[in-house]
């Protein structure tokens, strides 16, 4: 007995001289300054905020060794006629692409009215108020990607007082069970009068051809008076997602002058609902026409243009619980990219290379219109393109001036100027 706890005591001594002179050895590497070689895991040394977020929150600690980090190259789109820009046609937000029948085909928003949009005071039956008021959902296909072909009208926009008699826009695409579903905004007023109000319904087909059949249903109606999304639900955004369907969609809340805009998440098991709100919604605080999709276990999001995390990509293990991954520049707008895993209930998300996003062109105020543009990128498992991990990104001096100060930012600084003069004399 005596024998054993000297055995013991001997070797817990020298358990704790080998910890002493590991922790002497660590405090002298501390003492060191950070090494030249940034290390690819996160050193065991006391680290500054940055260099723990910069270890802790992204994919990796260096932009190109990030999954989720990409730069966004363009490339004009062939196919498309929009009466040279003259406003009178516009084609936007792009679904996802999905690849059927030997090609690619895509739906979007497109209007072709006698004018450009003059605003709501404005707006007739047949003059529009906004980009994407009188509107119908038309499709156009594409073997390579670059050229399109547009193939005409897939939903018309319904007598009234059907949902979307006024327009019918931003639409996405679900293919479940062998059948195609096409989820839109369906305005039953002109946008613009009150808002930007609209739910969210549904038409199905056998196939991406059509024919469409319309339900004229609410399939995401809005939420109850007084909650975040009483009145607007945009961009429907369907993936499928632990056997569920998952719809991604926006609102646009807290009124004007404050609108801010953030995601929601609804899900269902049959594509024509019920779809059940998730009771943590907004999912995302942030974000525009959210693009998203399967990423490894988990859902990936490009968050655009609105909240304070604009222009992140987010991952969320469970499609809920979304985490910065990495914040990138020259994001596309209204992204629909080609997501061959969209619909397979992966849990192996591969990601994305490229897609259709548009371009807001505002030819000054008489001339409101988009057009669609060709996107690619490196969010993707399958492939490793260091052309596409570069950070700095080159704008001309134009893209800079044309965010210029206005008159009466202008007349502040002059004002803060003259205060400045004014106390040295
Ligand atoms: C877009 C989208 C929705 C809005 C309008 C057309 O940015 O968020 O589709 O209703 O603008």
């Amino acid at each position: 007995m005596y024998k054993l706890f000297r055995v013991t005591r001997v070797s817990s001594l020298l358990v704790l001289l080998f910890c002493c002179s590991v922790s002497q050895a660590q405090e002298k590497n501390n003492e060191k300054g950070f090494p030249f070689i940034l290390p690819k895991e996160k050193p065991n040394r006391p680290l500054s905020a940055s260099m723990e977020r910069n270890y802790d929150m992204y994919g990796a600690p260096r932009p190109e060794h990030n999954d989720f980090f990409t730069l966004f190259k363009y490339t004009e789109l062939k196919g498309f006629d929009n009466n040279n820009g003259d406003g009178t046609i516009t084609r936007r937000d792009p679904s996802k692409v999905i690849f059927e029948n030997g090609k690619y085909y895509v739906w979007y928003t497109k209007r072709h009215t006698p004018t450009p949009p003059k605003g709501a005071a404005k707006s007739t039956d047949v003059i529009p108020s906004t980009d994407w008021d009188l509107c119908d959902i038309w499709y156009a296909t594409s073997t390579d990607g670059f050229t399109w072909k547009e193939e005409g009208v897939a939903i018309k926009r319904p007598a009234k007082p059907n949902v979307g008699w006024r327009s019918v826009s931003t639409t996405d695409i679900l293919k479940w069970k062998g059948k195609f579903y096409l989820y839109y905004q369906g305005f039953m007023e002109t946008s613009g009068k009150r808002g930007d109000d609209c739910p969210v319904t549904v038409s199905y087909a056998d196939s991406p051809d059509g024919p469409w059949t319309a339900t004229h249903k609410l399939i995401i109606p809005n939420g109850a008076k007084g909650e975040w999304d009483q009145y607007s639900i945009h961009d429907p955004y369907p993936l499928v997602h632990n056997g569920k369907i998952y719809m991604y969609y926006k609102s646009d809340f807290d009124g004007d002058p404050n609108l801010i805009r953030m995601q929601g998440l609804a899900t269902a098991d049959d594509p024509l609902g019920p779809f059940t709100k998730h009771p943590l919604n907004p999912v995302i605080a942030g974000g525009h026409e959210t693009t998203l999709f399967p990423y490894k276990t988990g859902i990936a999001a490009l968050v655009i243009k609105d909240g304070n995390e604009h222009y992140t990509v987010q991952y969320a293990e469970d499609g809920v619980n979304f985490h910065i991954k990495s914040i990138v520049g020259l994001m596309p707008v209204a992204a629909g990219p080609f997501i061959p895993d969209a619909f397979t209930d992966t849990k192996d998300g591969k990601g994305i290379t490229w897609g259709l996003s548009h371009f807001n062109w505002i030819n000054g105020p008489n001339n409101v219109h988009a057009i669609l543009t060709r996107f690619d990128c490196d969010l993707s498992q399958e492939i490793d393109d260091h052309y596409m991990k570069k950070t700095g990104i080159h704008h001309a001096p134009d893209v800079h001036y044309r965010q210029g100060l206005n008159y009466k930012q202008r007349e502040r600084i002059a004002k803060m100027n003259k205060q400045l003069i004014d106390g040295i004399k």
